[in-house]
């Protein structure tokens, strides 16, 4: 029963470490995602569009190849076409992704793509081979 014990109190500890590491992601994100936590005199101009697109997420479609996945960094790199959503020409990026879309794709594969768009980059939300 001891061991037991043992075991799951390593579980709970390893839980707390990856809960603290997700949570100073979000921390270290949170000041330049949202300009509204942190007033810039050059958001003033565009403090309309600013509120507008803290409500809800801006997201964008593409398509393109991948061109490489790492699974350690949690990327899905891809050369995809032109992304108007996100006034983006065509170009070769690595996207953020969550680990079972990272899992699902492999380079060469042609693909489909959901993004939401945040600080000039975007995250992969959904992505389908074409
Ligand atoms: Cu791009």
């Amino acid at each position: 029963m001891k061991r037991i014990y043992l075991t799951a109190g390593a579980l709970a500890i390893a839980g707390t470490l990856a809960a603290c590491g997700q949570k100073s992601d979000a921390t270290a994100e949170a000041p330049s995602g949202n300009s509204a936590a942190a007033p810039a005199p050059a958001d003033g101009n565009m403090a309309g569009m600013n509120m507008a697109s803290s409500e809800a997420a801006k997201t964008a479609k593409g398509a393109g190849t991948v061109t490489a996945v790492d699974p350690m960094a949690g990327t899905i790199t891809v050369a995809h076409g032109p992304i108007a959503e996100a006034a983006w020409p065509a170009m070769t990026m690595a996207f953020k992704a969550a680990p079972p879309l990272v899992q699902s794709v492999k380079a060469g594969d042609k693909v489909a793509f959901d993004l939401t768009l945040k600080d000039g980059g975007g995250e992969i939300t959904a992505i389908s081979k074409q």
